[in-house]
């Protein structure tokens, strides 16, 4: 065949990934409209959605390009320099960028961008730091723990000896409990984190407990990852041994996990000879993944210098100013918001109160555009698919552009949905149609006035270049 016969893949020719991106979304819609019609949806979905899941952020379309790229297609066990498999010469490059992002972004010396999901990352971190069938301690899952934090539901309740923390009467985390529990039980671990706690985190507090027993001291800081980039939480990053964070919720960035780890990043492990630093590194490659995801660390990079520009430290600004205002306003609404308020990003509500349960209270709210889900509170006497709360998150809003007055008005209509709704068992309800309609058009209107950062224009997209 003469070499002009070859025809030529376009996506070695110019453009290279885009060109790949833009001929992959023509190829769906053409050759599999069902699922091209589904992925639209959604799009549109979002578009038109309050979503005050407090778990939950808006990616940039260039981190998705990034998570859609064709490094899927790459196959390299292994760190940079040092992989299983060849053809990783863009990848290493790739995964050294992302690290050095996430290391520059949190002010680290180590980072490790391969795991998964943080619900890995702490299970690989837990697993290198606590002997097995070692003691861990961490806040309850009732409290606002997370399930890696010891529940018995997942394998770190189950291979460790969990014992567990919770609230004083102020719903703040009971220091007095933390202090005698961790003389009592002597863990291996400290956990300092949580997935439903709206005050702010006191990281040297739980230092010095955790050195008073020789325990290492775990921060997981994934609802307030990007609070913390921004400087709007106190970093635990030189104040705990290890740090892990999620890189979808507040970092805006793909489904995945992050290890970081400041000063301690060479102070030995358990063995008191093996750094920590190196410890990381093997505990989740090989010992929890094998083959990392290298599109989504190219997304992680992207998203690591996504949120260290000048606009995410202004959203979360107002990432926090808007859950302030938010709690205030359903307080004056009559509301019961636990700890009366907030320090981050999120609100916690009991429905409870009000004759609802936090699943009826979910299911009327999203019947009616408005997206939060259901939360066990302290005390909680339902299961933890009904519980009595409800947990609000202010990423997206904010990253809306909605202010004090949007707060506002959300409050009116999260407020006029739970009125306006009869709940007849745990989980069924019925809900007033003329309300549920009105809601709906003012929740459409809502977000027609402040659109998704990706439906609005060029300049904003443009944002983020890497530092
Ligand atoms: N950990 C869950 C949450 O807090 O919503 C999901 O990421």
């Amino acid at each position: 065949m003469q070499e002009r016969n070859v025809p030529k893949a376009p996506f070695v020719t110019g453009r290279e990934q885009s060109e790949l991106t833009r001929i992959g979304t023509e190829s769906l819609r053409r050759t599999d409209p069902e699922l091209a019609e589904m992925l639209d949806a959604e799009v549109a979905h979002q578009r038109v959605t309050l979503a005050m899941i407090a778990s939950a952020s808006i990616a940039d379309p260039s981190v998705l390009a990034a998570g859609g790229s064709a490094l899927s297609n790459v196959t390299a066990e292994g760190y940079p320099g040092a992989r299983y498999h060849p053809g990783a010469v863009h990848f290493d490059r790739v995964e050294r960028l992302a690290v050095s992002r996430a290391k520059q972004l949190f002010g680290a010396q180590y980072a490790n961008v391969q795991p998964h999901s943080c619900s890995s990352a702490n299970i690989a971190v837990l697993a290198a730091l606590i002997p097995p069938g070692g003691t861990l301690l961490a806040l309850d899952l009732d409290s606002g723990g997370h399930l890696t934090h010891g529940s018995p539901a997942s394998m770190t309740g189950r291979h460790f000896h969990a014992v567990h923390y919770g609230l004083d009467s102020t719903g703040r985390i009971d220091f007095a409990q933390v202090e005698a529990l961790a003389q009592e039980h002597r863990p291996a671990v400290l956990i300092a984190g949580a997935s439903a706690y709206p005050r702010t985190l006191d990281f040297p507090r739980f230092r010095e407990i955790a050195d008073s027993v020789g325990a290492f001291l775990v921060a997981d800081i994934s609802h307030i990852a990007g609070l913390v980039a921004a400087g709007e939480h106190p970093s635990p990053i030189d104040v705990a041994h290890v740090t892990t964070t999620s890189t979808y919720k507040q970092l805006c960035g793909p489904r995945g996990g992050l290890i970081l780890i400041g000063r301690e990043h060479r102070t030995p492990g358990p063995d008191g000879v093996t750094p920590l630093f190196r410890l990381m590194q093997r505990a989740v490659f090989p010992q929890f993944q094998g083959t990392p995801g290298p599109a989504s660390i190219a997304a992680k990079a992207r998203a690591f210098a996504h949120v260290s520009n000048l606009e995410f430290l202004r959203t979360a600004q107002l990432i926090v100013d808007d859950a302030q205002r938010l709690a205030e306003e359903l307080s004056g609404l009559g509301h019961r918001v636990l700890t009366g308020g907030t320090d981050n990003h999120m609100v916690l509500i009991d429905v409870i109160s009000r004759g609802l349960t936090g699943s009826v209270a979910e299911r009327a709210l999203e019947h009616c555009g408005i997206l939060a889900n259901r939360n066990r509170i302290p005390g909680d006497q339902k299961p933890p698919l009904v519980t009595s709360g409800l947990r609000l998150g202010t990423n997206i809003l904010a990253q809306r552009g909605m202010g004090p007055d949007q707060m506002k008005e959300c409050a009116q209509l999260l407020t006029a949905v739970l009125a306006a709704t009869t709940a007849s068992t745990d989980t069924e309800f019925s809900i007033d149609p003329v309300v549920a309609d009105e809601v709906r058009s003012a929740v459409e209107n809502l977000c027609a006035r402040h659109p998704l950062p990706s439906d609005q224009h060029e300049g904003t997209l443009a944002t983020g270049a890497a530092r």
